[in-house]
């Protein structure tokens, strides 16, 4: 077969992501850790115990990662060992963070820094959280300390991690741990508090070094109609505006427009040097909606992945790349990937959805990287270690890691710099016809 191979820019980040709380082990000092281990809160009872046992050795996953050629990393910090107690700060713990970040640089591999992905200080939840205002000072203070510790080995940061997600599923699921207030009064006054927060920390992190890269790590879903329903199409075009624009809109000019309050913030506008997007599945809609925002239901035809977690839709990556084009900033993709344990459908997936990148890209869309979630199976919040996202398969009672085929390919693709028709032979031949369509079996001479 003649081999047919797309290429990547030469400098485009080919990396992956974790989040402190799901790979660390025993952060004792979370509010995700109280909530594990009261009540029945996480999928079979799970816990998340040492995790993935990146406080000891993150340093074996980063092996894996740099063998993999992966020049890039998304990590966060965990603000609940950095302040344990309200302006106790932790120096084993920062020296700890400086190591890993080190252990990086060392391997060739660029850390991307999140100051928040999900888990809070139990001290900073009983204040009220993001509820509170108070939180605004004490995410500063957090950011400075950070950035004087840390921030020169820090190219790349994103100060907050899906605020919607966390307003949704902490406010009005309640499989996040329990707020002390409830509801969508609550929910749009935390996603207000996140962007003051995030604003400042933009000025704080700027200040010391122009040069870094600071955004959001957002979580963009396509959102469509479902069938029948004469209002679904204007629902759905509404929602979709809120969940996924919204903040970025906010972003733009700084200024609060409906359902998040009204007026202007400081510092807000333009307070963002790339779009990061978190892309997973697509959702569809009903009007009136039932109880949730959007409907479970993937039809027929979808492909899903393990315990139903979303639609297998790779060109919605093209899509949602499209949406944020008009904000005219360079995108990365900080987030995507889908729980998989037998590896079934993730070599597909990543071979579709980098497919999708190398199109945007060939537009001349600045999508500037990849960071696929995960590296390693990790603890999946209030799923527990029912839903593997890894690259590297990991047993959480032995710490025995192994690389996944999927994690086999996406090594190619990154030691490459490419996705070629010779990768979707070897890992998913079914795929052939559909992406390389000129493909045709060598004559022999
Ligand atoms: O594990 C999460 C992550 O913390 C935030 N984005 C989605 C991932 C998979 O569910």
């Amino acid at each position: 077969m003649a081999k047919a191979v797309m290429t990547f820019p030469a400098d485009f980040r080919w990396g992956t992501a974790t989040a402190a709380y799901q790979v660390e082990g025993n952060n004792t000092n979370s509010d995700w850790w109280q909530w594990e281990h009261s009540g029945s809160n996480i999928l079979e009872g799970h816990k998340s115990g040492l995790a993935s046992d990146w406080w000891q050795n993150a340093e074996a996953d980063l092996d894996l990662a740099a063998e993999m050629g992966n020049n890039a990393h998304r990590l966060s910090l965990e603000w609940s060992r950095i302040e344990p107690e309200p302006s106790v700060f932790d120096q084993a713990a920062l020296d700890r963070y400086r190591q890993i970040l080190q252990a990086m640089h060392d391997r060739g591999i660029e850390p991307m820094v999140t100051l928040h992905h999900f888990s809070n200080p139990i001290w900073l939840a009983e204040k009220g959280d993001f509820n509170s205002s108070l939180v605004l000072d004490y995410f500063k203070r957090y950011t400075a300390k950070v950035v004087d510790a840390l921030g020169d080995l820090i190219p790349k940061w994103v100060t907050i991690n899906e605020p919607m997600v966390y307003a949704v599923l902490r406010y009005l699921d309640g499989v996040f741990p329990a707020p002390q207030r409830k509801g969508y009064g609550a929910a749009l006054e935390a996603v207000g508090n996140m962007l003051r927060c995030h604003a400042a920390a933009y000025h704080i992190i700027k200040e010391q070094y122009p040069q870094a890269e600071v955004g959001i790590a957002k979580n963009t879903a396509v959102l469509e109609p479902a069938p029948g329903g004469m209002l679904n199409g204007w629902w759905a075009r509404k929602a979709s505006w809120f969940y996924n624009e919204a903040i970025w809109d906010t972003l733009v000019d700084g200024r609060f427009r409906w359902p998040f309050g009204h007026g202007k913030v400081d510092g807000l506008a333009g307070s963002f040097d790339f779009i990061g997007i978190n892309y997973y599945t697509r959702f569809y809609l009903k009007f009136p909606p039932r109880g949730k925002l959007w409907e479970e239901e993937w039809g027929p035809e979808a492909v899903v992945s393990d315990g139903n977690y979303g639609e297998v839709y790779p060109e919605g990556l093209f899509r949602v790349i499209k949406s944020v084009l008009k904000y005219d900033k360079p995108i990365y993709i900080t987030e995507n990937g889908l729980p998989d344990a037998t590896d079934r459908l993730r070599p597909s997936y990543l071979i579709t959805h980098l497919r999708e990148i190398w199109r945007a890209i060939s537009f001349c869309y600045p999508v500037m990287g990849y960071y696929h979630w995960s590296l390693v199976d990790n603890f999946e919040w209030d799923r527990g270690w029912t839903q593997r996202f890894g690259l590297i398969e990991l047993d959480p009672e032995t710490q025995e890691r192994k690389l996944r085929k999927s994690g086999q390919l996406y090594g190619e693709m990154c030691r490459s710099g490419s996705l070629s028709s010779e990768m979707a032979e070897q890992y998913a031949p079914d795929l052939i016809p559909a992406l390389f369509p000129g493909q045709v079996p060598e004559r022999d001479s």
